[in-house]
Parts: C-alpha cells; structure tokens; sequence
C-alpha cells in the first residue's frame, strides 16, 4: 500500500519537473502579487479579516498565520497583527477566539458580538467593545512572533531593532497565554490541553468530535441564523445544522457558567483532550524558548516553559495508537479515546517533533498510505482533513474530507524540522499548484481540486506567501530536484 502510494507521488512530483523553469518563475510571481493584494484587502488597519464575507472579524489562529506571511512584505505590520490580537487578551491570558469586528456589516456571522457581549461581563474579560468570544484557538502566535523576528533579522539592522523591541513587548503576553493553558486548560497536568467547544480545534466538524457531539443532549434553544450559508453556493460545505445546534448549545452553556473556566471544567458536556492543540502548544513552547533567550527572560521562566514542552510531548506519546499508527484525542467525559483517522493524528506528532526513527516511519507511511495522501483517486497528493477511509468522511463538507492549505502548511513545516526536507517540498509544490489551479480558497475537494469555502482566504495567501518567499524552502527544493 505504502510503495503504491509513493510511486504515485513519486510520479506526480516527475511530471511537474518537467516543466520549464521560467514558466515556474511567472507562475510564483503571480501567486505572490495575489497573496500580497488579497492580505490587502483584507487588512482593517491593523489587524486582518479571515475572510472577505464570510468572517469579517479576527480569528486567533488565523492571525498569527497571516502573521507569518505578512513577515515578507512587512515586518512592522506583521508585529502589529499579533498586538491587535494581544490587546484583547482576557486577564487569565487566553486570548480570544475572535475579537468582533464592530464595523462588520450587519447579519454578516452569527454568533457574533452581540451574542458574545455576556462575555464582557466576566472579571477575567478584557475592556469592550470590541467584543471577544470566550474560546480559544491553537497557539501558532510565539511560533508567528519569532518569525517576524528572524525575518527582520535577515532584512537589516533597523527592522532587527524593532522586532527585538517587539518580542520584548509581546513576550510576557505570549508566556501568559502559554501559562493558561498549561494550567486553566489542564487542570490534571496531563500535557494536553483541554478544549470545551470544538471551534477551540479549530477543525470544527472534524469527525473527531462526533462521538463527543453525539452524547450532548441539546435543550430548550431558540431558532438562529444560519448567515454563514449566504456566502457559499452549495450548505454542504458547511457544517450541519445537528452540528450547528450542538455548536450554539455549548455557548449557551458556557455562557451560562459566566465563561468561567473552573465552572466550566466542572459541568460541561463536552471536554477534550484536543493532540492537535496540544501539539502545537509544544511547538509554540520552543518558539518561545527561544524568544526568552532574545528578551532575556529570568531562568525560572525559561525552564517553565521547557517543562510545559516535556509534559506535552509526554502526554502526546501517551496518545499514541499502535494499530492505527496515530494519535488520538481523549473524551475526558466518555474516559475515551477518540479512535477516528484524520489529518490531526500524524500532523500532531509530526508538529510536537522528536519521535523516535520507528515511530516516524510509522507516521510517514500512513501519511503516505491510500489513507490520506497516496489515496489513487486524489486531484493532488495532499492529505484530506479526513482520511476518505473513515464513515464520517465527506469530500466536501469542511474538515470532513477537503484539502486545507494551513494544514499542510503546519505539515510541510513539521516536517522539515522533522528532517524530512523532499517530503515537505512534496507537500509545498502540490499545494501551490493546488491554489495555483484553485485560487485562494479556504479549502478543496480532494478529488477534483474544486476550491469551496470562502474565497480570498487571509491564511490561504499568507501560507503561500511563506511558502515562495522563505529562503530555507527554497534551499530543501532545490535539494529536492537535484535528487530526483
Ligand atoms: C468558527 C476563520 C475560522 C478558522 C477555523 C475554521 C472556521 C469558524 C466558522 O473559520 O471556523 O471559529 O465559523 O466556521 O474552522 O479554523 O479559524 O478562518
């Protein structure tokens, strides 16, 4: 299974060599301008939308992306992504899922600040308006944070001094943050962190919380509107209205325990141990080491956050399924794994990093298994959000099946830290001819590469801008072609 699936890659990566170098050039030239006009239109002065209509406000995770490809063009405004971001951190250091957009159009996304505006009313909220959510996304931000700085580094002596005065500003925010979770989000020192809500995955109807879903009974609810479904042509590609009102029942609970994070833990129906989350967290942890050692942090911060970093890779490995060759996240309600094979289950090792020779093989061949991307019937060969193996599996609906560009982003740059540079050159170049062909989608369809979901996607143009701008890829493609 394994050989076919890399022949089929193998072939693929062949054919796209053929082609003639300067039409490349033009091609990555024009992805570029694209990328650069579509983070323009989007920018609100300061901070960027996710999405043109479809999510006119900032997204937590979204931002430290277009973070991260904002740092090519400018690495002023890039810090100033993550401050926006940061100046609505809550007093126990999350920061919000979204801050709300007050100029949004009206009936734009729902649930929006008005629905939100309760959460103004906890002791641990930030100043409102803007208004904030009370969830929490993975946090990619010490991640985005260094980059801005080492992109500054390679610019000149002006920028490094600002974006020095920049990590020295942002740290404590960004070790606040990290303190949240390992402490209000893991309350058993687990190493993994807890989400109550799955938009805090951020792979939100992900079959991975179905079973979690399925045990919520849902009460007394008033009817809502479904604004998201004015923007896209076909609702499949949007969660179901099952999912919907579970979605709003959980607010409705987590509002009713005041946003209050002990409350919460205590009555929710729906906790989880999220691996993907987690490991992230202990990539941001690394990140963040390494700005303590730029801002000169004390030692006993430092070796907090490397202990927060060794729990988490303990709790991960604790995760870990043999027969499936993946990690699973945890119902801490039902006291069960999650068994469900989708791109969370190697993405989170791969993310967290060092894993044994035996252990990576094993998540490279299931990578590259007609599971996820060496399926024969794939448009390219990228992983689908969910393996098209499982039941839940849905090519078009959201993280169900489709192809999202920020995953394989996070795979591509887990797996040159994991000393896998021809594999992630593999992933960058299909999913750039996958926008190529597409467009700035927010994702595809696996099969035929159809793009679906919002168009202009910020995260979709900041990734390929990362993707053509940064300098150590360029050097693990051409390590790549010359060995082919
Ligand atoms: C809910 C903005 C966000 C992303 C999430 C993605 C989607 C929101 C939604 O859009 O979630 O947070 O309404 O579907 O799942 O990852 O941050 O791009």
């Amino acid at each position: 299974m394994v050989t076919q699936a890399v022949t089929q890659a193998e072939r693929r990566v062949r054919t796209r060599s053929w082609r003639k170098v300067s039409e490349e050039h033009e091609e990555h030239e024009e992805l570029v301008a694209e990328a650069g006009k579509i983070l323009r239109r989007n920018d609100m002065g300061g901070w960027t939308r996710a999405a043109p209509e479809l999510y006119p406000h900032q997204w937590s995770w979204d931002s430290a992306f277009i973070a991260i490809g904002l740092a090519h063009l400018d690495t002023r405004r890039a810090a100033q992504e993550l401050r926006t971001l940061f100046a609505h951190q809550w007093k126990t250091g999350k920061v919000p899922h979204i801050v709300f957009n007050p100029k949004a159009p009206p009936d734009s996304y729902y649930p929006g600040a008005e629905h939100w505006a309760c959460a103004a009313s906890s002791p641990d909220a930030p100043p409102a308006p803007p208004y904030t959510s009370c969830l929490c996304q993975p946090p990619v931000h010490a991640i985005a944070a260094l980059r801005i700085w080492e992109a500054a580094r390679r610019k000149d002596e002006k920028a490094l001094v600002e974006a020095t005065a920049f990590l020295r500003e942002i740290y404590p925010r960004l070790f606040a943050w990290h303190r949240y979770l390992a402490t209000f989000r893991d309350p058993e020192r687990s190493g993994l962190v807890t989400i109550y809500h799955p938009w805090a995955s951020g792979t939100d109807n992900s079959p991975r919380w179905d079973d979690a879903l399925a045990a919520i009974e849902v009460g007394e609810m008033e009817t809502y509107p479904r604004f998201d479904l004015q923007h896209l042509d076909d609702p499949s590609e949007r969660p179901a209205s099952a999912e919907y009102d579970r979605y709003l029942w959980l607010v409705k609970l987590i509002k009713r325990a005041g946003c209050d994070e002990r409350s919460i833990y205590r009555s929710h129906p729906f906790l989880v141990k999220d691996v993907l989350f987690s490991a992230v967290l202990v990539a941001a942890n690394e990140a963040l080491l390494e700005i303590a050692e730029v801002v000169e942090a004390s030692d006993e911060e430092r070796e907090l956050i490397d202990g927060w970093a060794g729990r988490s890779r303990q709790g991960l490995k604790e995760c870990w399924d043999e027969k499936l060759g993946l990690c699973l996240d945890y119902d801490l309600r039902a006291d069960k794994p999650l068994r469900v094979r989708t791109v969370a289950g190697f993405a989170a090792p791969l993310i967290a990093g060092r894993q044994s020779p035996e252990r990576l093989e094993a998540l490279l061949g299931e990578l590259d298994s007609s599971a996820f991307s060496g399926h024969p019937e794939l448009r390219w060969p990228l992983p689908p959000s969910t393996s098209p193996k499982e039941t839940g599996f849905h090519p078009r609906s959201y993280w169900r099946g489709p192809v999202w560009p920020v995953a394989n982003w996070l795979l591509w740059w887990s797996l040159i830290r994991a000393g896998e540079p021809e594999r992630a050159a593999r992933i960058r170049r299909a999913s750039l001819d996958q926008i190529a062909e597409g467009g700035f989608a927010e994702y595809f369809e696996p099969f035929t590469g159809e793009p679906l979901g919002s168009n202009s996607q910020s995260w979709t143009a900041a990734v390929v801008l990362d993707w053509l701008l940064s300098d150590s890829l360029r050097k693990a493609d051409s390590r790549s072609s010359q060995s082919e």
